[in-house]
């Protein structure tokens, strides 16, 4: 079992992955978003930092397809989605981090574009506005992961923030507010 709160958080994750908007995560959504990643950043697969965010996405497709499509339509409907995450990533660390991981790690290399292992308020606004984060969530969220106030992220401590987003059950985690407060 979950809690109310991680279902909460899945629910947002769910919603920004079926990008098309139609009810279901299929390919085409996991593209885009990761062309929008990309591009959000100057950057396209064909370049390093974004063949590497492409090669990431891939493999966590592959990885949520054999783990979440049960009807195996290669769509991953909502119920999959909630069941499959709880199974696979949610109460599985080591999934988690041979899966999830390096997506995010490799989502914060590219953003960290000066490659000093920090992201900007700068920089964290465009990686937000590829997931479609409103403005004034995006403020929200940079305040509360800032933790030292010294108006940067490190990118470690957003690989971490990721996992408090989707695994983490505590409440009071900064990761909670990755992409703004949870409703
Ligand atoms: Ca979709
Ligand atoms: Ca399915
Ligand atoms: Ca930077």
């Amino acid at each position: 079992m979950i809690s109310d709160l991680q279902s909460r958080k899945l629910d947002r994750a769910f919603g920004h992955l079926d990008v098309d908007g139609d009810g279901t995560i299929e390919w085409e959504d996991w593209i885009e978003l990761a062309t929008r990643i990309t591009a959000a950043f100057g950057q396209s697969p064909a370049t390093p930092q974004g063949a590497r965010v492409v090669s990431a996405f891939e493999q966590l497709w592959q990885s949520l397809l054999s783990n979440l499509d049960l009807d195996g339509d290669r769509r991953i409907s909502p119920q999959e989605w909630r069941a499959g995450m709880t199974s696979a990533f949610v109460t599985d660390r080591d999934g988690y981090l041979a899966n999830f991981q390096p997506a995010a790690q490799a989502v914060f290399g590219l953003a960290d574009t000066d490659a000093d292992g920090k992201l900007s308020k700068d920089e964290f606004a465009r990686f937000q506005r590829a997931f479609h984060t409103p403005e004034r969530d995006i403020e929200a969220a940079f305040e509360r992961l800032d933790t030292d106030g010294s108006g940067t992220l490190s990118v470690s401590e957003l690989v971490d923030a990721a996992e408090q987003f989707y695994r983490g059950a505590a409440a009071e985690a900064h990761g909670n507010w990755l992409y703004g407060p949870i409703a």
